[in-house]
């Protein structure tokens, strides 16, 4: 279980204790009161005072019990953390925000007392320095197999810290063979892709004070993150030999995936529940989360969703129409999809994929008979372990796709850069042939031991196995018959061929291109050799930033702090290249250098963690690249365009590649 003790930050050996003013205690500890302060004995260090301030009423907040699983996308939860958000936003400075935490971290639900604590520290002029923790390191219930936990405790108990020996999580764990959607597990159930999930929710949230929710382009960047989940996701089908995933059109029929999480909430003290083959979703009635909705009202939605697309302009809640432009109606379609309160009007266009995953999560408890809580599609750090998630994403984005296309196909004026041309491509990876990159399984710790309340303390590592790729490098040539001028270098990878075993129609794979970076370049007249490394990607973080923790690995001062923070949102770095295949996997790497000036947005972005912005922005920044997102696969193809090669102008070049799995296990980086 949690805690109950005022809150303490472990540092070192010795653990940061808050003195807590008497009357923020719960009423059960007050009269503990002084007896809860010296509880840590020699254990405490550092005392830190808590501000005695006048406590702001937390009224229907604690109406969330405390041991209770919570979920943004249940609209009563939402409520109750935009209340609890704005609290936290609103005090005047550190020392009351820390004096109301002190007390709201007792008396709220945790879960919902992490989340609207990293929204509001991300968030404050005051506090947007400060570093977020990772969520695993809070609630590692939301990411490894229970029986860790059990293990853990027994051996933190038993053998010294120092001693320890790393738990070790097997990479099966979650279903057998017979189940073939289990072949894709490693990816469904990686914890930086889901800790990457977690992260960008946290980022754009779709409820709460506008200035927070309303974040350049975020509708936008809605649909293309989720597009590129599902593109890499297929692109991990094919190696495992499954066809790409099968959207989830029809809400009334049973869904064959089944899937059983094997995950406990430590705060709510119950496991998760499973989704067994075949079972339906029903017409929703949970008087305990205060939701009534119909299947009928989700088919409603969506078609006036689709008769909003086909006729160009969605219709606001005060009756006025609002065009779909070219440009910005997949940000505005974005916002209704999802929904975000930036939909003008949710009334009519409801609240689609939002509901999408509630109908989901209680598919097995529609109407709380059972008192069960949402299966983990209800919630974002566990969302993408299910395969369903997939399924309703592939549908979601299909929405997407069809609105994209409505809208007039790129020209080759608008791709093409006069006068640059890319004369060679070539990856080139340590001791590899060239263009071929190579994958396998590696093994990395994490210490857990801040999500466990167990004595005497100290780390307890878990030891996971995740897929990993030999780094490797770029080397592109360029010639450029002008002057000296800038391009932006956009690199995507695809599947060569479909799961047939056929090449692609161009308008099918180009669904399939995922990006691998992104990054302006300088041009000299005449040839240019562009040589870049796979580590620098702008799509990915590295690993130690996935896992982070409050205070380890921390640069010290000035711009390295500054660099450093925000940015846990960004895909792993481990996951950038799909498995492949033993016989090796056929690829095709598009390289692109497309005209900075038609690209750039002139902003400053020193001090900025800038480089994973391609799935997760700039923070306080506008997106940094002013084509529509996914540029140039976001289109159909002009006329007379039906394979890759015709889609190409002089300024873009495609070289076979292949990614070739080594079945091997390469033991931990490092314990910390
Ligand atoms: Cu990220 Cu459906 O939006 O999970």
């Amino acid at each position: 279980d949690r805690p109950q003790e005022p809150v303490f930050v472990p540092k070192g050996d010795k653990k940061t204790v808050f003195k807590v003013p008497n009357n923020y205690l719960a009423d059960r500890y007050k009269p503990l009161g002084v007896t809860l302060a010296n509880r840590f004995g020699e254990d405490a260090g550092e005392q830190v005072d808590v501000k005695d301030i006048s406590l702001p009423p937390l009224g229907d907040i604690t109406s969330l019990g405390r041991h209770e699983n919570f979920s943004l996308f249940i609209p009563k939860h939402r409520r109750l953390a935009g209340k609890l958000i704005n609290i936290f936003l609103g005090v005047r400075n550190v020392d009351d925000l820390l004096a109301v935490c002190v007390y709201a971290r007792d008396n709220v639900n945790p879960y919902m007392f992490n989340y609207c604590l990293s929204v509001a520290l991300l968030h404050r002029q005051d506090t947007k320095d400060l570093d977020i923790p990772s969520i695993i390191h809070s609630f590692p219930d939301k990411y490894v197999d229970s029986s860790v936990f059990t293990r853990a405790r027994e051996e933190a108990t038993i053998v010294p810290d120092g001693s320890r020996a790393p738990i070790e999580i097997p990479r099966d764990y979650t279903a057998s063979d017979l189940e073939e959607e289990h072949r894709v597990a490693y990816f469904r159930e990686d914890l930086g892709i889901n800790l990457h999930h977690w992260h960008w929710h946290l980022v754009y949230p779709f409820e709460g004070a506008r200035e927070v929710v309303a974040k350049n382009r975020r509708g936008e960047l809605f649909f293309y993150m989720h597009q590129q989940i599902v593109a890499r996701y297929n692109c991990e089908r094919l190696c495992n030999q499954l066809r790409r995933v099968e959207r989830l059109i029809n809400l009334r029929e049973p869904i064959k995936e089944a899937y059983f999480p094997k995950l406990d909430s430590l705060v709510a003290s119950r496991s998760y529940p499973a989704r067994v083959a075949n079972q339906r979703i029903s017409n929703l009635n949970r008087e305990v989360d205060q939701i009534q909705q119909d299947i009928d009202d989700m088919e409603r939605w969506r078609d006036r969703i689709y008769a909003a697309i086909h006729q160009g302009f969605v219709q606001s809640e005060s009756g006025q129409n609002i065009t779909l432009t070219e440009n910005e109606g997949i940000d505005i379609l974005g916002n209704i999809m999802e929904s975000s309160i930036l939909s003008p009007n949710r009334t009519f266009y409801g609240d689609y994929h939002n509901m999408g995953h509630i109908f989901l999560a209680y598919i097995h408890d529609p109407d709380h008979r059972h008192l069960e809580s949402f299966g983990v599609i209800g919630d974002s750090p566990t969302a993408m372990r299910d395969p369903v998630f997939y399924r309703w994403h592939a549908h979601i984005d299909d929405i997407f796709q069809e609105f994209k296309s409505t809208i007039p196909s790129y020209a080759t004026d608008q791709l093409d850069y006069q006068g640059v041309s890319v004369t060679g491509i070539e990856i080139q990876a340590q001791g590899s042939e060239r263009n071929r990159i190579n994958t396998f399984w590696q093994q990395s710790d994490v210490d857990l031991s801040r999500g466990i309340d167990f004595q005497p303390r100290g780390p307890v590592f878990v030891r996971f196995t995740h897929l990993q790729h030999q780094e490797f490098t770029y080397r592109i040539t360029v010639n450029n018959s002008g002057g000296s001028r800038m391009g932006t270098c956009r690199i995507f990878m695809a599947p060569k061929f479909d799961e047939k075993g056929n090449p692609w129609l161009f308008n099918d794979q180009r669904h399939m291109f995922f990006e691998l970076d992104k990054f302006p370049i300088n041009l000299r007249s005449g040839q240019n050799t562009i040589n870049r490394s796979s580590t620098q990607s702008t799509v990915t973080i590295p690993f130690e930033r996935t896992f982070r923790d409050w205070d380890t690995n921390r640069p010290q001062g000035g711009d390295a702090l500054a660099q450093f923070n925000f940015c846990g949102c960004g895909w792993p770095h481990h996951m950038l290249i799909p498995k492949g295949t033993a016989e090796g996997f056929q690829c095709q790497l598009f390289v692109m250098i497309s005209n900075y000036n038609n690209d750039h947005i002139d902003q400053s972005i020193v001090g900025t963690c800038n480089d994973a912005f391609a799935y997760c922005g700039l923070k306080d920044r506008l997106y940094p690249d002013r084509r529509s997102m996914g540029y140039p696969f976001d289109r159909t193809p002009r006329n007379g365009v039906r394979t890759l090669q015709q889609f190409l102008t002089g300024n873009m070049r495609v070289q076979d590649v292949v990614v070739q799995f080594n079945n091997r296990t390469v033991r931990p980086r490092s314990n910390n």
